[in-house]
């Protein structure tokens, strides 16, 4: 097949690890459109690629048939849709909306039109929750019984911290919930096959105010700009029960010391149980009442799944560079017309943002609520 053109929207953090996955997928990347015009030259000339001016720049281009948008959450609608509307496949940065209402018009578009439009809850490309998958799917754990677990982080810990995550104009009206609790409930409902159909939800704001410098860009000007308010939640935490009555809870936070990137869950089922963490993420825990054991990332052990994407032999570890690396593959390989197991669309993106709908509404209103769950 021929190279894909590429463009990616969006040159912070996570537009680089999208460039990366994306170049070593074989595509080419034709151009950059960051914040500004001239943050994007700046990139542009880094990266050895072109600078666009504008998102319509962007989906005029005819090199370009990948759109990665890797913005602000508050524009991911708004360029999602001009992607789409210009007849370019779409990988876009979650949350995929910031309201129900964008998220369903943005699936339904993708559906009309066809194209491959996709979300990375990459979490889901760990050869071991593969596995876990796979267990569970074959009825190795038994009926499901509890769900649990938490995703951890520590880097606005601070209040001299600060981001447009942390301002609900640009980043939603739920920060870490949006951010990283639909990871949780993306990868749990999936790996489990459970469905989350209530929640009982609370936030917190433990950092009452953040330095304002922080939030923009660190330049002598804005050093003395004093500190603002924060609204967004610093933690949540969120009770869920399943359409077959299971329950399960998770701890969401973005201020506990220590903790980088640390999703955990386990899922206990009658006779067997799992637990995974991703920043150990070599190791499947098989939990047994007459013993328990690890699984280990193996190419040659387990699930075919796990074995696909377990590409570096055993005992050289892999990690959140190679699901990345597996989303964007398997993205293109959708493209190129094959069938992937799993691979995280708009529907699993609008799913999301129904799920924190409900989340924000519950912790808002401190009351069990439906979550509703129609086909996209
Ligand atoms: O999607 C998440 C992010 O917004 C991530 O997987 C990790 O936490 C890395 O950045 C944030």
């Amino acid at each position: 097949m021929a190279s894909l053109g590429i463009a990616i929207v969006g040159a912070g953090m996570i537009g680089a690890v999208h460039r990366r996955a994306a170049l070593l997928a074989g595509a080419t990347l034709r151009g950059v459109c960051a914040s500004t015009p001239e943050r994007s030259r700046e990139v542009a000339e880094a990266w050895g690629t072109r600078p666009y001016a504008s998102i319509d720049d962007v989906v005029a281009d005819p090199q370009v048939q990948v759109v990665h948008v890797c913005t602000p959450n508050a524009q991911h609608a708004a360029y999602a849709r001009a992607a789409l509307r210009a007849g370019k496949h779409v990988v876009c940065e979650k949350p995929l909306a910031t309201t129900v209402d964008d998220a369903l018009a943005l699936a339904t578009l993708a559906r009309e039109s066809g194209l491959v439009a996709t979300v990375p809850f990459v979490y889901r490309f760990h050869p071991v929750v593969r596995e876990a998958r796979a267990r569970i799917s074959a009825g190795e754990l038994g009926p499901m019984r509890l769900m649990h677990g938490s995703y951890l982080q520590d880097w606005l810990m601070d209040a001299q911290a600060n981001n447009w995550r942390v301002d609900p104009a640009k980043g939603g009206a739920s920060r870490v919930f949006a951010d990283i609790g639909s990871h949780w409930c993306d990868l749990v409902e999936w790996v489990s096959g459970e469905r989350f159909v209530e929640v009982s939800a609370s936030f917190s704001t433990v950092v009452a105010e953040r330095s304002k410098a922080a939030a923009q860009s660190f330049t002598a000007a804005q050093a003395d700009a004093g500190t603002e308010a924060v609204t967004s939640e610093d933690v949540a935490a969120a009770m869920f029960r399943t359409s077959r009555g299971i329950l399960a809870t998770v701890t969401v936070s973005q201020v506990s010391p220590g903790r980088k990137n640390r999703l955990w869950f386990e899922l206990d089922g009658a006779t067997g149980s799992v637990a995974f963490d991703q920043e150990d993420s070599e190791k499947l825990w098989l939990g047994g009442e007459h013993g328990s054991r690890v699984f280990l990332r193996d190419p040659n052990a387990g699930s075919a799944e796990q074995r696909r994407l377990a590409t570096l032999p055993a005992g050289h570890a892999q990690g959140y560079a190679q699901c990345f690396e597996a989303f964007v593959a398997d993205t293109y390989a959708a493209i190129a017309g094959e069938r992937v197991d799993g691979l995280p669309t708009f529907v699993d993106g609008l799913r999301a943002a129904r799920i924190t709908d409900r989340v924000v509404a519950s912790a808002a209103s401190r009351q069990w609520l439906a979550i509703p769950s129609p086909a996209a």
